[in-house]
């Protein structure tokens, strides 16, 4: 039996298809599990399970905080371009907070609570260099009011964190 190449792409094409939808659906039908279950400790299937998520976009637990040099002082922002953005967030859950920083300098999160006269810092991030990307897992245990700012852009780098009970 003779094919003409196109029809073998097309048989390839669709193989290929109906095993990476094999493959992903038990994680696909697993992650949407572990959402409703609160005490999973394998860290490899949380691992997947962001990664997964990730993939399909479809998660609520991404954060963009990406640094931006607007009117030339450096700025957090957001992906719809909002200056130092008040970031909400529930209680006990983690978040993946992604940063871009085009700029010329490095960056670093810092997350604060103040409480009174006491300021506790309870989250940083890496540091951020010129042209480089990362991501920084936060997850807050108790609702609140946090502060979050760069280390070395402190006055203008700022903003706040609304956490509410989950
Ligand atoms: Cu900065």
């Amino acid at each position: 039996m003779k094919f003409k190449p196109a029809v073998y792409g097309l048989i390839i094409s669709f193989i290929v298809v109906l095993l990476a939808g094999g493959i992903l659906s038990p994680f696909l039908i697993h992650a949407s599990q572990l959402n409703k279950r609160q005490n999973i400790s394998i860290h490899s299937i949380a691992d997947i399970k962001s990664w997964i998520l990730d993939i399909i976009s479809a998660d609520n637990h991404t954060i963009i905080l990406n640094a931006a040099e607007v009117n030339k002082a450096y700025r957090w922002v957001n992906s719809t371009g909002a200056i130092n953005p008040t970031l909400q967030m529930l209680s006990n859950k983690e978040y993946l907070i992604k940063t871009e920083n085009p700029t010329d300098e490095q960056h670093q999160l810092i997350i604060e609570k103040i409480n009174g006269n006491q300021i506790t810092e309870i989250g940083n991030g890496d540091d951020i260099l010129p042209q480089k990307n990362s991501i920084f897992k936060f997850k807050s245990i108790q609702p609140g009011e946090l502060n979050y700012h760069c280390r070395y852009h402190p006055d203008y780098m700022k903003g706040t964190i609304k956490v509410t009970q989950q």
